[in-house]
Parts: structure tokens; sequence; C-alpha cells
């Protein structure tokens, strides 16, 4: 295993003491929202308690207080993803909410009849309906990349796929259900190369691998503070400044503005323009404190304490009979497992390991024309995080054939 201390750190978590019927809870949902630290939370409490009003507003104590706070966890959002600047990460609730953003504003203002953006059959659907919305005003085309028979992004049907009138390239960095680590770069350069812009949809992979937005050549790149130890309703948008200033704002109201008048507005720089109204003030710090945290771990550390965890998993499921499991093998594969029991609903498989006190997700995972690829109308799904141990996964394998079996009896 990796140097990190999955035991100690889960001192840290007191959600992760608690019992689910009667036995103690194994944590695998962490691709749908992982867990809270102390620390996270004691931040929160702490801005509650002494520091709360509102930003950017008063000339008062504490709202000063409230503004260097809030402004003080864009600079960690900044830093964490190594953005050059911190005025280009805007607070957004979410990725969802951000690749709105991005659809509405650059892609509403760049956009016309016959442009094309290119997304992947793997992506989720914050990925994809966004651009549909917008390509219906825009009359702009939605085209997606398939995958390869490992379920890896076909590079070569990219390659074909892109043309003069590719403007938006669209990728998530880790799928939520194959667990693949997309290679953003290449496709960015890709991109580039037809004039494109490329955004990552970075929900996934924030929390789980070390994110270097310049490295990775990106133009947008999105996450989500519940996936990554941080509160929900804090995410972030990080854009090239130079991007973002071009875009129109996509809220209107208050604290995005410069000049107001009867009948027209002029606008704030970036990055207030695009953060219309009282902010998630407390939620943003909160993603702070959770970007301090992770960092005292150290990314590298956990993206290879969860390939060590995912490598260790399916060396003990690749052989069970009746089990199916999705996803490549490899150097990009992060730590979720999207799996089937054959002959079993993946909601069966999910209560019956829930009565084991293990929480894993069971649906189409917000990846329709996934599911459809994959032949599947859904799946089960293990997803790991730091404070999971090898031991967890032994009780998890270990349930997984008792409800196999179980279910097998009724065949
Ligand atoms: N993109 C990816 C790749 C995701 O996995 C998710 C959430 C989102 C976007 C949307 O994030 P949100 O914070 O705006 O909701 N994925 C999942 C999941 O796999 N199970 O529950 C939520």
């Amino acid at each position: 295993m990796s140097q990190l201390e999955p035991v100690k750190l889960r001192q840290d978590f007191p959600i992760l003491s608690r019992k689910i019927h009667g036995k103690p809870l194994i944590y695998f949902d962490n691709a749908a929202s992982s867990q809270r630290p102390k620390q996270v939370v004691e931040a929160m409490s702490n801005y509650y308690y002494q520091h709360h009003a509102n930003v950017h507003r008063g000339a008062h104590t504490l709202s000063v207080e409230a503004t260097e706070m809030y402004e003080e966890a864009r600079r960690k959002v900044a830093r964490f993803i190594n953005a050059p600047a911190a005025e280009s990460v805007v607070f957004t609730r979410n990725t969802t909410e951000a690749i709105n953003l991005i659809a509405n504003s650059y892609g509403r203002k760049n956009l016309r009849p016959g442009d094309e953006i290119i997304i992947c059959h793997a992506e989720h659907h914050a990925n994809i309906v966004p651009w549909h919305l917008i390509a219906e005003q825009t009359g702009a085309v939605v085209k997606a990349v398939g995958l390869t028979s490992e379920r890896r992004l076909d590079m070569e049907q990219l390659d074909d796929l892109l043309s003069k009138r590719s403007k938006i390239v669209a990728i998530a960095h880790m799928s939520n259900v194959l667990g693949v680590v997309h290679p953003i770069r290449e496709i960015a350069d890709k991109a580039h190369a037809v004039g494109a812009v490329m955004v990552v949809d970075g929900a996934q992979a924030a929390p789980h691998v070390p994110v270097d937005v310049q490295a990775l050549a990106a133009d947008f790149y999105t996450l989500s503070g519940h996936k990554m130890c941080g509160p929900t309703g804090a995410g972030a948008l990080w854009a090239k400044a130079e991007i973002l200033r071009e875009m129109p704002p996509f809220l209107g109201g208050g604290e995005m503005i410069r000049k107001v008048y009867i009948d027209h507005s002029s606008y704030a720089d970036i990055p207030m323009r695009f953060e219309a109204g009282t902010p998630n003030i407390a939620e943003a710090i909160g993603l702070g404190a959770a970007v301090d945290y992770l960092e005292g771990i150290g990314m590298p550390e956990i993206f290879a304490h969860d390939q060590a965890m995912v490598r260790y998993a399916l060396e003990l499921l690749k052989p069970l009979e009746g089990i199916e499991l999705y996803g490549p093998e490899g150097a990009d594969r992060g730590g979720i497992i999207a799996f089937n029991v054959l002959g079993t609903h993946p909601h069966d498989v999910a209560t019956a390991l829930d009565g084991e006190g293990i929480a894993v997700r069971a649906g189409h995972h917000c990846a329709q024309p996934l599911m459809r690829a994959l032949g599947v109308q859904s799946t089960a799904r293990a997803s790991f995080y730091f404070y999971n141990t090898e031991e967890e996964v032994d009780r998890f394998v270990g349930a997984l054939i008792k409800t196999r079996d179980f279910f097998a009896a009724f065949a």
C-alpha cells in the first residue's frame, strides 16, 4: 500500500465510526460524495461563530474579515489546481453549475449554427445536457467520441471528429463509472490544433488526481467541493483569465456590476462578474479548508492509495464468477469500480450490501449514454478514498460473494 495512513486519517471523520445495521460502516460511495473531516466542519463553524457577515459589501470589521476569508479560500483553490491567478477562479455551487455557466456565457457568445461541441460517450449528464441546451439555442451540434474495447476514449475517433467546425471539446478528467483518467493534455493539444477550447470536467479527478491546469493545457476546469472533503454548495470554475475576461455574465444582480442605470448596466471585472448575489460564503471557506486538508495528505499520495485500492480489489474480484466488471486496468485507472452481479438488479445488490454496512451506489450514475455503450441498464459502483482500507475491500468482496450466492439461489 501507499505511504498514507488511512486508519489514522479516519479519526478525523466521526461518521466513519458509525455502525450501519449493527456492522461497522464501509463507505464506498465517494464518487457520489466524500465524507468531511472535522477540520472542514470546524473551519465553517468558526466562521459562523466568529466572523460571519456579507462579503465585498461592508466597511465594518466582520465584513472585512469575512471577505478576507472568502478570498483566501479562492487563493487556496487556485493553488490546488496550479492556476496562474486566483482572479480566474469563480465560486459556483458545484460542477453542474460551472459547466452551465460556461455553456451559457462562453457558448452563447461564441457558438454559431453548425459549430460542433465534442464530448465523449462516458460523460456525466452534467457535461452533456448543458451543451444540449445551448446547442438548441445557438444551432450548434453535439457530437461524441466513442470508447475502445478496453473502455478508453478512442483517440483515433477523436481525430476523425475534430475539424474546423469544432469549437468546444468538453471531456471529464476522470470518468465517474469507468474510473479511467483521460489523457487531457493530449486531447487539449488536438482541440487547440483545430481552434477549439478545452473544457475539463474535473468533478471526479480534482478529489483524487493531482491537478495542474497549466500542464493539462485546459481552458476551463470545474470541480465540486463535496466530492473532495468540502461542503455541499461550494464548487469552482477556473478559466484562463483572457477567456474569462471576454465572457458575458451568466446571472445578473448585486455585486456583479460596475454601474447600473435604469436602462442598462456595465459589469464588474472577473471573478465578481460571475458571482451575482450573496455567495455560499461558509461553504467556500469550507472548501478552502478541504484543500488544506488534502494538500496536508498529498494529492500524489491520495492517487497512489486509490490506485493501490483498485488494483487490490480487482485482483480479488476478477476471478469471481457471475461478477461483471467495467473499466480498463492500468496506470490510468482511479479508485472506482462499476460492477454487476449477473442476473441480479444492482439496486438489490446495493440493498444487500447495505445490510452488511457497506455503502455503494447503484443506478445509471447520470451516465445514460455510457450505460447504452456498455449494453446495460445500470450498474452497482464501489468508489474509494484515502480513508478506505484493504480490510474494507476484503469485507466488501466477502459480502458481494454472499450476495451473489443468495440471489443465485432464487434464479
Ligand atoms: N461530472 C462528473 C464526472 C461527476 O461524476 C459528477 C457527479 C458531476 C459532473 C456533477 O457533479 P455535481 O457536484 O455538480 O453534482 N457524479 C456523481 C456520481 O457519480 N454519483 O453521484 C454524483
